[in-house]
This record gives structure tokens, C-alpha cells and sequence, in this order.
């Protein structure tokens, strides 16, 4: 799932976000997503309230959501409430490592509820969130838990 702007990808700030488009993501994410045999949907909307939608929508259609909020990371309490009251498992990504960025982007209203968040990896975060979150609902194996 995409928020706001993430359409734009591949042509402004390179330098931040890479040159993939969110289509070449989506793209790369399928593949991976075929050799792990599972299946996914993707979802791209600027509106907050089109994200919260399908957030709900997705319950009982998906074992869990790999979100990149964009912006809505650091200001959605609505986002975060729509995780909070579905329970759906989620994780957080970020082509960027917010946390090296500006003071208002280290702080992320949803990260608390995701199983875990993953930045500073372009395009690769993506993969590694959908890797973590296949891990979690198929295998069972969860990263919350000591391995001894
Ligand atoms: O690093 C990320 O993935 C972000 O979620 C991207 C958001 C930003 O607000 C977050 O703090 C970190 C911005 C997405 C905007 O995407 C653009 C794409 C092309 C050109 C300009 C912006």
C-alpha cells in the first residue's frame, strides 16, 4: 500500500527516493512475492481516506499489509486508529531512513502498532517488509519473540 505522492516516484529527488517508479517497485515486489508462492494486491492513493478504506477492506482479504504512509506517517492519527481497530498485522516502510531527515520525520504515528518498520533501503525496504511479513503469517515465525 502507497500513500501520498509515492505516484511520483522515478521523477523528482532521485537522490532521496531513488529512480523506480512505483510501478517498477510493484513490479519487483510481484516477483518476489511468486518465488515465496503467495499472492498480493497493491493500492496506491494521495487521499487519506481512500488508505483508511481499504485498510478496512482488507481485513479478512489479506493476512497483513506492507504500508509505506508517506507523509500520513508522521501526522495520520486516523491511519494509525484504522490499524489500531482492524488489528491487521502491518509493516511500516520507508524508501528513506526518516530518522537521518528533518526533526518532523523521525516521529511515526503508526510505527507503534506495526510488527516492525523498515527504512533507508529504497526500493529494497519494500522487499524486505513483504520478506518479514510473509515470514510472520506463513511460517509463524515472529520476530517478537527470542529465538532461545
Ligand atoms: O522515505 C519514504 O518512503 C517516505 O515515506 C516518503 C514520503 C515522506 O514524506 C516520508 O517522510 C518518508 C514522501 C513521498 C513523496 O514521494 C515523492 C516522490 C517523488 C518526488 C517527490 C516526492
Amino acid at each position: 500500500m502507497h500513500g501520498p505522492n509515492l505516484n511520483l516516484l522515478g521523477t523528482r529527488e532521485p537522490g532521496i527516493y531513488g529512480t523506480l517508479t512505483m510501478e517498477a517497485i510493484n513490479g519487483n515486489i510481484e516477483a518476489l512475492v511468486l518465488e515465496l508462492g503467495g499472492s498480493v494486491s497493491f493500492f496506491h492513493s494521495n487521499s487519506e481516506g481512500a488508505l483508511i478504506d481499504r485498510i478496512h477492506s482488507a481485513v479478512g482479504e489479506f493476512d497483513g499489509i506492507v504500508i509505506n504512509p508517506a507523509a500520513y506517517t508522521h501526522t495520520s492519527v486516523a491511519i494509525r486508529d484504522a490499524f489500531s481497530a482492524t488489528g491487521i498485522p502491518f509493516v511500516e516502510v520507508h524508501l528513506s531512513n526518516i530518522h537521518s531527515r528533518e526533526e518532523f520525520r523521525h516521529k511515526s504515528l503508526t510505527a507503534p502498532l506495526a510488527v516492525g518498520q523498515i527504512c533507508g533501503f529504497g526500493a529494497d525496504s519494500y522487499l524486505l517488509g513483504v520478506r518479514a511479513l510473509f515470514n510472520l503469517t506463513k511460517n509463524n515465525t515472529d520476530p517478537k519473540k527470542p529465538l532461545a
